[in-house]
């Protein structure tokens, strides 16, 4: 059994302060899919690394975008490292995506990952459900991107936490832009859906509709319009979240400030 605090530190080192471990058991509605990943399986290692939260509290959301880069690139650099260390340890284990690649493909169209990782983080312990239906973290609250690693080794799982770290303020729920929450995890997912995604796959696709139908004299100006540039900058980037207002508005591990 490796101890689950020199994966810890692993994930430490590499980006990902937080960190827990699961038993595959314990993931019942994700256990095919990690069959799928490495068969035979056991434990699910799982990491949150914290966004700047000056960053998603600003009212540029693209400084909020460029930390949400940074952020994914800290929970991907940790997977790798984890299992490339269990590997040196005769462990078979694979970084799982934590959101980018996704299957997009029907019937799941990108609403559902090979690993659930706000579950998983909770069965692991290293957090709690909140309001908003994040996983709340005590030390960053929600302001985390989560990512892992499936692996064949024995890892001392954790446990979930007696009680959540959400302090049940609905701050979130006042936050939300679109109405999309409405406490105890609630979620309209279309509504959020319509915000995050406003320059993803339905505005790149409406973008093309708009194309292929306007009149010849019209298209280059469309193809030169405004969601054109955003949709451009967009994939050159590769994110295009429009809204953090759940994860800012969360008091939880919250710096306290000068
Ligand atoms: C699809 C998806 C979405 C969809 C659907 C979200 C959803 N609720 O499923 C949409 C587009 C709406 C979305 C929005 C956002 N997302 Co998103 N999303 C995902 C993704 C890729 C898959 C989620 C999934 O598999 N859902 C299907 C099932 C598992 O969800 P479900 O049916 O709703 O079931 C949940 C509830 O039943 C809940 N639940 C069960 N029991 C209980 C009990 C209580 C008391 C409560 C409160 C809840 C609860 O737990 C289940 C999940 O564990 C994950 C990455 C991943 N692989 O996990 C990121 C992920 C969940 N998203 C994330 C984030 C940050 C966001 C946004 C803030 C957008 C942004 N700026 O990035 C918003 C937040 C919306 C919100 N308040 O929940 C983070 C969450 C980090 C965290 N701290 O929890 C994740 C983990 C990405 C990552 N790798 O970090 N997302
Ligand atoms: S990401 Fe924005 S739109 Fe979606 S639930 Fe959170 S606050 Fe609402
Ligand atoms: S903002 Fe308040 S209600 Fe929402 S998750 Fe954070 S502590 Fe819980």
């Amino acid at each position: 059994m490796i101890p689950i605090t020199e994966v810890s530190f692993v994930a430490g080192a590499h980006g990902a302060p937080v960190c827990g471990a699961v038993r595959v058991e314990a993931l019942p509605d994700h256990r095919e899919e990690i069959e799928t990943i490495l068969p035979g399986a056991k434990s699910v290692v799982v990491l949150a690394a914290p966004h700047s939260r000056s960053a998603i509290e600003s009212r540029n959301v693209q400084v909020a975008q460029y930390d949400t880069i940074h952020a994914y690139g800290e929970a991907a650099r940790a997977s790798h490292a984890v299992a490339l260390w269990l590997e040196e340890k005769g462990c078979r284990a694979v970084a799982v995506p934590a959101f980018i690649p996704i299957d997009m493909a029907p019937p799941r169209h990108g609403m559902r990952g090979a690993v659930d990782w706000r579950g998983a983080g909770v069965a692991a312990g290293i957090g709690g459900y909140g309001q908003s239906g994040l996983l709340v973290t005590r030390e960053f609250g929600p302001a985390v991107r989560l990512g892992g690693v499936v692996t064949d080794a024995d890892l001392s799982p954790g446990e979930p936490l007696a009680g959540t770290p959400c302090v049940a303020c609905r701050k979130c729920v006042e936050a939300c832009p679109m109405g999309a929450l409405s406490g105890e995890g609630r979620i309209d997912k279309r509504k959020c859906g319509d915000r995050i995604f406003s320059g993803g796959f339905r505005a790149w696709r409406n973008f093309l509709v708009a194309l292929v139908e306007a009149p010849a004299e019209k298209r280059k100006e469309t193809a030169g319009s405004r969601l054109s540039l955003d949709l451009w900058q967009n994939f050159m980037t590769g994110n295009y979240y429009y809204c953090f207002a759940c994860q800012a508005a969360c008091p939880v591990g919250r710096p306290s400030r000068a």
